[in-house]
């Protein structure tokens, strides 16, 4: 599983604080943290500082590089900011996010051409959030073609199917592992990736929920998430759903989260 630490996200009051404060360390020992925790990748978005956005973003990453090696997850829906983000960012980045929003597209289809940079591809277009698995294959398809044609290798391409919260939508849950399914065996080689925790969303006990979807969503396929690494109950069921759908050699990673101690049942 490729986990991406999601606790770097301005929209977090106290990330907010660290970046208004420029405390640096703050934000250093929340990717070391994430880091050790098993993230693979370091989520950065400053999406709250209109205006200052890509400064701030520009910032985050500094921050997270001098703390750690792993690469950042560049999160914003504005292309520019993105690319003012990876003008800084030193090895390949993971983009979050392209999507089919025409403006979108066209502003980062060239920005992701020909490099090894890892591509999220968000299944949403003009037409706003798509409802049904359908819907979600017909986006993706779109997108990984488009990706391919412009020399992105299929290996860095993830697909978000977009996860909506069951309270407002009772089929999304379904619809989006149908989706998640459908695109791992449409697309040999590639990735499904997303953010979990809309799932539960206006519910109680959401971390039941999220931790519940999780083992259902790697049963289909999921090989991705952005996940709070620091949730022990939520990558224990990564590492347990990971060993019972046969992914992890000899149970190899699951013992040694056990050994570890760090992970509770
Ligand atoms: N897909 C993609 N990128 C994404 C998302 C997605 N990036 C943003 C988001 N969704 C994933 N990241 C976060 C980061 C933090 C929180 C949730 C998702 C978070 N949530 C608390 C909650 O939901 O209760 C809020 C608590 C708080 O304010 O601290 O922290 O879907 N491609």
């Amino acid at each position: 599983m490729i986990i991406v630490g999601e606790l770097i996200n301005a929209s977090r009051k106290a990330i907010g604080t660290a970046i208004e404060n420029q405390d640096a360390e703050a934000i250093k020992g929340i990717a070391q943290a994430q880091h050790e925790n098993g993230a693979h990748y370091i989520d950065v978005n400053a999406g709250i500082f209109i205006g200052e956005e890509s400064r701030y973003i520009q910032w985050l990453i500094k921050c997270v590089q001098e703390a750690v090696k792993a690469p950042c997850c560049i999160d914003s829906p504005d292309p520019a900011v993105i690319e003012a983000a990876l003008a800084v960012h030193r090895g390949p980045a993971m983009v979050n996010s392209i999507s089919l929003e025409k403006k979108r597209y066209d502003a980062l289809r060239s920005v992701v051409a020909g490099t090894d940079l890892k591509v999220i591809a968000l299944c949403m277009s003009d037409a706003g959030m798509p409802e049904t698995a359908d819907a979600r294959l017909k986006i993706a398809d779109k997108l990984v073609n488009g990706l391919i044609q412009n020399n992105v290798a299929v290996e860095n391409i993830f697909v978000d199917p977009l996860v909506q919260s069951v309270s407002t939508h009772p089929d999304c849950g379904m619809e989006f592992l149908k989706a998640v399914a459908g695109i791992m065996t449409a697309f040999k080689g590639i990735h499904t990736i997303c953010g979990l925790s809309n799932i539960s969303y206006g519910l109680p006990h959401r971390a039941l929920l999220n931790r519940t979807f999780m083992g259902m969503a790697i049963a289909r396929g999921l090989d991705g998430a952005i996940v709070d690494p620091l949730n022990t109950s939520l990558m224990a069921a990564v590492y347990a759903a990971e060993a019972l759908c046969g992914r992890d050699d000899f149970c190899g990673n699951y013992l040694a989260a056990y050994r570890a101690k760090k992970r509770g049942p």
